[in-house]
């Protein structure tokens, strides 16, 4: 199973207590990922060919990508990869957050709208987007950023914005606190879905703040589900 969300590890836990042989897959994006009850590996295959590989070589009978929707590049590689293998494909997914009344959400399609979808006088934004797309945002320094990392691979000076570490899954009480703390204005965030980065957007909407939300990347069609219990049934059928 690919792995990296907290989807990814209910999954492994279900796979692990029905005693399914799986392997379980990180990318190798933060330091200390969290332990999982599966076999785990860590780091890219190297493309489609080296996913191809890697299958013959664990003679893998099933794969279920619980990525990211945003780990775009890896879905569309499983894709390849196990239509070119004839290995089935199952993605676990959770599904895109839908506004509710109260909610001042702006849709944009990718990260180069989100920064233009910032005002043009100084803000103070919660950018809570990882690190891997920062710097379109940084470049435009007349805005204060809260930056929410993983892990502590780049600082800000005091003037400029402030860098808070935490992993998630995260909570209400702590997302209300943040953002008070910080008098943030704007919420910039991925259309994750899921529970588990969904407290900002509740904070924003008590708060009667806008927020600026990233449209997912294209996934070619695959067959998907939303639940564990889905996936675990889909095993006892899939056949090669
Ligand atoms: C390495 C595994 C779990 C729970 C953690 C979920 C919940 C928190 C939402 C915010 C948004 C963000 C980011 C986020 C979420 C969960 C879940 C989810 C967003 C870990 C994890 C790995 C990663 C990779 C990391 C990215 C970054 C994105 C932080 C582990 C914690 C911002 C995405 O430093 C880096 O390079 C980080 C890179 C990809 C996006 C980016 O572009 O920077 N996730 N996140 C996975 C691997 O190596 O294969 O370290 O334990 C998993 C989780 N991330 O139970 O695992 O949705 O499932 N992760 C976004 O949604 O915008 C945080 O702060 O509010
Ligand atoms: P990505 O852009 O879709 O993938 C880039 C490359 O990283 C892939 O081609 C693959 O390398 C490698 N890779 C990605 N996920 C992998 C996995 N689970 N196991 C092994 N290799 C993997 O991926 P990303 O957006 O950087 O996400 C990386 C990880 O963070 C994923 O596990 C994802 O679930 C998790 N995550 C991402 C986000 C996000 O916002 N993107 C949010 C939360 C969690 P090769 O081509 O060499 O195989």
């Amino acid at each position: 199973m690919l792995g990296g969300t907290t989807e990814a590890s209910r999954l492994a836990q279900a796979l692990a207590q029905a005693g399914v042989d799986g392997i379980f897959s990180y990318a190798g994006r933060t330091d200390a990922p969290i332990a999982q009850p599966l076999p785990t590996r860590v780091g890219g295959f190297g493309g489609v060919a080296g996913l191809q590989a890697f299958f013959q070589a664990e003679r893998i009978t099933h794969v279920v990508d619980a990525t990211h929707p945003f780990a775009a590049q890896m879905s569309r590689n499983a894709v390849q990869a196990c239509a070119a293998a004839g290995v089935p494909l199952l993605a676990l997914e959770r599904p895109a957050w839908q506004a509710q009344s109260g909610d001042a959400w702006q849709h944009v399609p990718d990260i180069t709208a989100a920064v233009q979808a910032l005002p043009s006088d100084p803000t103070r934004v919660f950018l809570a987007i990882g690190r891997q797309n920062l710097a379109p945002f940084l470049a435009h320094s007349q805005h204060w950023y809260l930056l929410r990392l993983v892990d502590p691979v780049l600082d800000l000076p005091a003037e400029r914005g402030h860098v808070v570490l935490d992993r998630g899954p995260f909570t209400l009480e702590g997302d209300r606190a943040l953002l008070q703390a910080h008098g943030i204005t704007h919420v910039v965030s991925k259309n994750s879905g899921g529970a588990g980065a969904q407290a900002k957007l509740t904070v924003a909407r008590e708060r009667g703040l806008p927020v600026i939300l990233i449209d997912r990347p294209f996934i070619p069609p695959r067959q998907t589900v939303c639940t564990v219990d889905e996936v675990l049934r889909w095993m006892a059928t899939a056949r090669r």
